[in-house]
């Protein structure tokens, strides 16, 4: 089951001049993460239970993020949807259509994710997923 919009994640070419704009605007402040496995830097505001922003710079050139950026420029990279098990929900889209990017869930930093293919989904990038519980590494 999908349940609500977890994150939006921005693409950002500085995330230190992104971070000074975003803070500005939303009045918050910027949790900040290196994400090795995804090869970007992020800057995460959250705002109580609700969907988090999320600005990513990627960490270096071979990042997905670095490759987006040249073709498209700053904006928009991705939604992604809190799911209750992502590994039924991830089966269910390819069953429904969808182009996974991940076949088999893998380990992000809010829990566990797997991707959709933009190509199949209206050309927006789709993240699902399925949250650590506290106590969870
Ligand atoms: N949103 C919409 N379209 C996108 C996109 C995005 N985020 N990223 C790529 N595309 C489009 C490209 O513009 C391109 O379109 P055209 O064929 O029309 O030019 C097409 O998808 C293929 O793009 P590409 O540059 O050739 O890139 P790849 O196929 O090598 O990879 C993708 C694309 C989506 C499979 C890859 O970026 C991926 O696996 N992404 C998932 C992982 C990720 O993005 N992690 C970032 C951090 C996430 C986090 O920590 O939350």
């Amino acid at each position: 089951m999908i349940k609500r919009i977890h994150h939006i994640g921005i693409a950002v070419r500085n995330l230190k001049d992104s971070v000074a704009v975003y803070e500005k605007m939303l009045g918050n402040r910027a949790h900040i993460e290196d994400v090795p496995c995804q090869q970007v830097s992020e800057a995460i505001f959250r705002f109580g239970d609700e969907a988090e922003i999320n600005l990513l710079e990627p960490m270096g050139p071979e990042s997905s993020v670095a490759k987006f950026l040249e073709k498209r420029g700053e904006g928009l990279h991705h939604i992604a949807l809190e799911v209750d098990d992502i590994d039924a929900e991830l089966k269910a889209m390819q069953k429904k259509g969808f182009q996974l990017i991940d076949e088999e869930a893998r380990e992000g930093v809010a829990g566990r994710i797997g991707f959709l293919h933009p190509k199949s989904a209206g050309g927006v990038l789709i993240e699902l997923v399925q949250p650590r519980q506290e106590g969870e590494n």
